[in-house]
């Protein structure tokens, strides 16, 4: 549980971080994940790492820190420098991270459920058993073909995967509503033939133990789950979106009040799990790491000019890692 807490943590104080940075003309842009914390350090709980294999989207900055990925290396690709994994080329956040199942993240929405279901496809086929793949998307991705494919072809073949929806209820400015005629994506698992669920993705337990038990049942040849967790996004979609255009800070402010980083603060404090001084401690300590690793990182050199056209489309150079 003080695991979860911490990570919920550094994301929060990663994603504010990256929107100082933003601003302070340091970063070329910050995408805000607050309101997702929950879910995602639930989901890098879930995760086991050496054996299981994540397909991210952009906004899983705490998953992918939860799965292992360290803090400099998220810097190096917020602040594009030579030193990031694939040499300042990416958009922020976009990483790849091979060495731990952590596969590269694309802007193309709905892209990697294919791709996720490739490597769920190639785990089944090579007759491996206790891996799973992780398969992460907002409710926007929903409405790409290649979702309804992916979900198709996993359910027919029975794959080791779990599908994770990341319900912020917001696809940018497009509200759910004008997204879909159904409440929950979760409903939709029916049609394929798959196991679907709704979880409180605010609730970090709740969706630990969602996630966990799909990933459990993929794992031993049960087959895929389409697992949606509610949450909300708190900060606009990115530093470049102005969310005052498309909703109103009253319901920002309402959903605030939900807030799942304070809520499971203080339900651990209740519950005797930390008492105060020890999370102020935690969180002090927090910010002293985020801190030092932006320095850090930020005195780093940027990518030599001279290298600006390769590793892109050809040459002899190693493919990412
Ligand atoms: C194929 C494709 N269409 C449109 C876009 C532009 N786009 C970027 S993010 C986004 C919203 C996706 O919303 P959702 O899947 O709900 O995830 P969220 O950002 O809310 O977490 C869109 C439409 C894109 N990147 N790729």
């Amino acid at each position: 549980m003080r695991l979860l807490l911490r990570n919920m943590l550094v994301q929060r104080a990663v994603d504010t971080r990256g929107f100082a940075l933003n601003r302070q003309g340091k970063i070329a842009i910050a995408m805000g994940s607050e309101g997702h914390e929950a879910i995602q350090a639930a989901t890098g709980l879930a995760f086991e790492r050496g054996r299981d294999i994540l397909f991210p989207y952009y906004r899983n900055t705490g998953l992918i820190l939860a799965c292992g990925f360290s803090l400099a290396d998220l810097f190096r690709s917020q602040f594009a420098r030579a030193t990031d994994r694939t040499g300042g080329r990416n958009i922020i956040n976009h990483i790849t991270a091979h060495d731990l199942g952590i596969a590269s993240i694309s802007s193309i929405i709905a892209a990697q459920c294919t791709h996720a279901v490739g490597a769920a496809y190639a785990i089944k086929f090579r007759g491996e058993m206790d891996r799973a793949v992780f398969c992460q998307f907002g409710e926007g991705a929903t409405s790409q073909g290649e979702w309804h494919e992916a979900m198709n072809f996993a359910a027919v073949a029975k794959l080791p995967i779990v599908f994770i929806c990341e319900n912020n209820h917001y696809a940018i400015s497009t509200p759910q509503r004008k997204q879909m005629a159904v409440d929950e994506v979760a409903t939709r698992a029916a049609g394929y033939g798959m196991a679907g669920i709704v979880v409180d993705g605010f609730d970090p337990l709740a969706s630990y133990e969602a996630v966990r038990t799909a990933r459990d049942r993929a794992a031993v040849g049960g087959g895929p789950t389409l697992v949606e967790a509610m949450c909300y996004r708190f900060l606009s979609h990115t530093t470049d979106d102005d969310d005052r255009t498309y909703r109103s800070p009253e319901e920002v402010a309402t959903e605030r009040e939900r807030d799942p980083v304070p809520a499971f603060e203080r339900r651990l404090t209740e519950a005797g799990i930390i008492d105060p001084t020890a999370l102020e401690a935690l969180k002090r300590e927090i910010s002293a790491i985020v801190n030092a690793t932006t320095d850090a990182v930020e005195a780093e050199a940027s990518p030599d000019a001279a290298t600006l056209c390769s590793n892109t489309y050809a040459g002899a150079h190693d493919p990412w890692i």
